[in-house]
């Protein structure tokens, strides 16, 4: 499945210790910070290994490969660190190929790990090519666990704004902590620590989907680890500043990626999730870290009006997808938001010429009537795994028709949390991620209800 130049790269490598491996995509203008950074926490805390550092682009129009090998070589770390490692760092920028014929994040990343496993490394850390705020500390942050503590997996902590994270803070950190009983706060990271033999894990995997090839990477190799029974942990790099991005306007089809392979990892899963009651803390790596990440505006008006119009052209999917119950109070909630968006653009008078977008706060307390509660959407995401399982070819369909479900809970944290320092935000997605196993009763209710015959471990193909 390699590419001839990417096999002939490794014979030229032969073998590594540690590696970085660097997704990217049109990243021309951040990946040169990134590499400097991978490079010079290579050089600084591991000066003894053999290291490597691999830029997987998708074949970037913008020059992203060639800033890479055009950056400061490893010399330049040396002369400013004052170090002199025994192995060079060599430096490799190649394109992928696709997985299955699907390209993105993940194939990227199967690419990454093929070297990876073929150079034999012990440690393969994985960081965002549009990273600001990366420092030469985090390669020892992500590999140090692994080389020193004999931990499998890696996963990042960081100080996000409270509006950032929202696939997250809403889906990927409840359901992994009331599915598998772990507290991992960042499950989709993208940043991560990984040892060979997960690696070699994740290579074998039979449950490699098109998704996972995009940006169900992430949440797949989280949970591929926890369900593989590998050693976690999680580690504090302070804040996480990148390409930020507001959920109406860039997150859906990531959201339809990442929640589309958490369904179908937990329907495939459910030996691995159907005992476990309640979660633990997951040990966490490194000094504690002070960051006041930089903030995020959020259209609340265009979630809110996005929920409404879902529940026009989309209310048949969800009842099919959901619970009667659930359904009824989605459909009645969605009428509601239709409303408040109402007297939100009346109260701000949007629309009239001349008038300037208004800001998240003004927006939130404009819509302060606004609420979704944490208990409905706890059974809208058990509902949908409970949609997986009976009907597997109608996951792509449905998990697109939760997107303005989403939207509307999103809408309804943003306003909750306007005016609440970071701190007290956070004690919000804790009391939503107590729900989610408060009511986990209910998933295994519905699982057992719907009984052995419907469906059971999807039998998907192997990569
Ligand atoms: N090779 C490759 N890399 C990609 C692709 N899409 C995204 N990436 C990389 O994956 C990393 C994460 O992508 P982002 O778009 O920043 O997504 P994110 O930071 O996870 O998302 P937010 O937290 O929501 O902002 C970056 O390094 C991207 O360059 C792709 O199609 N191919
Ligand atoms: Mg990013």
């Amino acid at each position: 499945m390699l590419t001839p130049a990417i096999r002939k790269e490794i014979a030229r490598l032969e073998r590594a210790d540690i590696m970085v491996g660097i997704p990217s995509f049109k990243n021309a203008a951040t990946i040169g910070y990134v590499v400097r950074a991978a490079q010079a926490g290579l050089v600084q805390y591991f000066p003894d290994l053999r290291p490597v550092v691999v830029n997987s682009d998708a074949g970037s129009p913008d020059g992203t490969g060639r800033v890479v090998v055009e950056t400061e070589p490893p010399d330049y770390v040396e002369r400013i660190l004052l170090v002199r490692p025994t192995n060079k760092l060599a430096r490799v920028s190649l394109t992928y190929p696709e997985v299955d014929g699907s390209g993105g994040k993940g194939a990227a990343l199967w690419t990454i790990f093929e070297i990876a496993a073929a150079l034999e490394v012990q440690a393969l850390v994985v960081v965002d090519s549009d990273l600001r705020s990366i420092l030469p500390e985090w390669i020892e942050l992500l590999a140090g666990p692994i080389l020193k503590g004999g931990y499998d997996y890696v996963a990042p902590l960081y100080s996000r704004h409270k509006h950032d994270g929202t696939i997250t803070n809403t889906v990927t950190y409840p359901l992994t902590r009331a599915l598998y009983g772990l507290r991992i706060r960042q499950p989709i990271g993208g940043d991560f620590g990984v040892s060979g033999d997960l690696v070699r894990h994740y290579l074998e995997a039979p449950d490699w989907t098109p998704d996972v090839s995009k940006f169900g990477i992430d949440i797949w190799m989280t949970t591929t680890a926890v369900a593989g029974g590998f050693a976690v942990c999680q580690t504090r790099l302070g804040a996480k500043v990148h390409d930020p991005k507001d959920p109406g306007a860039d997150l859906g089809p990531m959201f339809r990626q990442v929640v589309g392979t958490i369904l179908r990892v937990a329907v495939a899963n459910a030996d691995r999730w159907r005992d476990v009651r309640g979660s633990h803390d997951v040990p966490a790596y490194g000094f504690e870290r002070h960051a006041d990440p930089p903030p995020l505006e959020i259209n609340v008006l265009r979630l809110l009006s996005e929920f409404q119009a879902g529940s026009l052209t989309m209310a048949s999917t969800w009842r099919e997808m959901l619970a009667p119950a659930t359904a009824a109070e989605v459909l009645a909630l969605a009428e509601e938001a239709g409303t408040v968006a109402t007297t939100v653009r009346e109260h701000l008078g949007m629309g009239r010429p001349g008038t300037e977008a208004p800001s998240t706060a003004a927006m939130a307390e404009a819509a302060a009537a606004f609420m979704f509660p944490d208990d409905l959407w706890a059974r809208i995401v058990y509902d949908l795994i409970i949609s997986a399982r009976a009907a597997p070819e109608a996951v792509d369909a449905r998990v697109a028709a939760l997107v303005p479900v989403y939207f509307g809970r999103v809408a309804s944290l943003v306003i909750e949390n306007r005016e609440l320092s970071t701190d007290r935000a956070e004690a919000h997605v804790e009391r939503q991620a107590r729900e989610f196993e408060r009511l986990k009763p209910y998933l295994l209710g519905r699982w057992d209800e719907a009984g052995p015959a419907t469906g059971g471990p999807s039998t998907a193909e192997p990569a």
